[in-house]
């Protein structure tokens, strides 16, 4: 039908929502005034990441919100701004969040979806001016509309995902999701106040050239991982890391490329965390045609079994993981 023709680029996010809605099985509304509320959301992060030096000035000239936030730091204030949103919105019961320990109640025990959030992720790259980003996961919940929402909600494992997505609050700020089916980026035009369509049905290239890991860390890594690095060395890939996911995902999604966070004497789950971290990005990976894996598996395939969990990962073009996978 006509509502399966592509939109074009420069399209709204709104108007490609509402498109969808009606394509796609999500009829009742409720996952597209969630996904509505995330970009209002990250609207809001977008201004205040673009204000961050002065948030301290401003501070101390005594100009400061009725929440005290001013005073308080970048992740902080994402933190609370998205679970506002979700919160107002009234489509989600439970939020977990990178920042919190306990699984939060919005108090909203007749909605749907549950989200799983790392508000502002690269936290050593907040205060510096590099780019940082905003990843989310969202369920249908388990547990009975009406009763409270508890942890199994956020247990089902990675191929439940109802939706996915990230914001890279970056040179320009870009919201990429997927409820399933494509992988699109909307750009955010600040002047419109608008995330409009840049980038329709983004697939990643099968092979590349780039490689994404702590450098330093390769003395920690286990052989199989050493020896791939080695290899990307001798065959002269681009190393480039930035520090924050979202930001070395982005790239490597649109040019081809791995990312790498192995398992360290330090960590030895790796460092990243899967409910809000790993499995939103596999989500995307493999609809946009990537692999995300584990040594042994796809990272959609790891049981969750607690809120805050690691895993290793290595994620990017199928090529590269594959011949990643080879060496163990
Ligand atoms: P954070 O949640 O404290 O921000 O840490 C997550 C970040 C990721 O964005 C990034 O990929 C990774 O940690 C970098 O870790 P490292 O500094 O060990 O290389
Ligand atoms: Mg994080």
């Amino acid at each position: 039908s006509s509502h399966h023709l592509a939109l074009p680029v420069g399209t709204t996010l709104d108007r490609y929502i509402m498109n969808r809605q009606h394509a796609f099985a999500y009829a009742t509304g409720e996952l597209s005034q969630l996904l509505r509320d995330i970009a209002l959301a990250g609207k809001i992060i977008h201004r205040e990441v673009n204000r961050a030096g002065l948030i301290d000035l401003t501070g101390g000239m005594g100009v400061q919100n009725v929440q005290g936030e001013s005073q308080q730091k970048l992740d902080v204030i994402a933190d609370i701004r998205f679970n506002r949103a979700l919160k107002n919105g009234g489509e989600v019961c439970a939020i977990i969040s990178e920042e919190e320990e306990e699984i939060i109640l919005t108090g909203n025990n007749h909605a749907k979806y549950v989200v799983a959030i790392d508000p502002l992720d690269g936290s050593s790259n907040i205060d510096v001016n590099v780019s940082i980003g905003t990843i989310f996961s969202i369920y249908r919940r388990v547990t009975p509309i009406g009763s409270e929402p508890t942890i199994e909600d956020f247990l089902q494992g990675g191929h439940e995902q109802v939706a996915a997505g990230y914001i890279l609050y970056g040179s320009s700020t870009i919201l990429v999701y997927t409820t399933g089916h494509t992988v699109d980026g909307f750009t955010y035009d600040a002047s419109l106040g608008e995330f409009i369509l840049s980038h329709p049905d983004i697939k990643s290239p099968p092979d590349g050239t780039i490689y994404s890991c702590n450098d330093g860390n390769t003395d920690l890594y286990d052989e199989p991982v050493k020896a791939y690095l080695a290899d990307c060395r001798r065959k002269h890939y681009t190393a480039r890391y930035v520090g924050s996911l979202v930001a070395d995902f982005h790239r490597n999604l649109l040019k081809g490329g791995i990312y790498l966070y192995p398992p360290t004497p330090k960590n030895p789950d790796g460092k990243l965390r899967l409910l809000y971290e790993c499995y939103p990005l596999a989500f995307i990976a493999e609809r946009a045609g990537c692999k995300a894996v584990t040594q042994s598996g796809s990272v959609l395939d790891i049981p969750a079994h607690s809120l805050h969990q690691r895993t290793p990962i290595y994620m990017g073009a199928p090529a590269m993981v594959k011949n990643l996978l080879s060496l163990f």
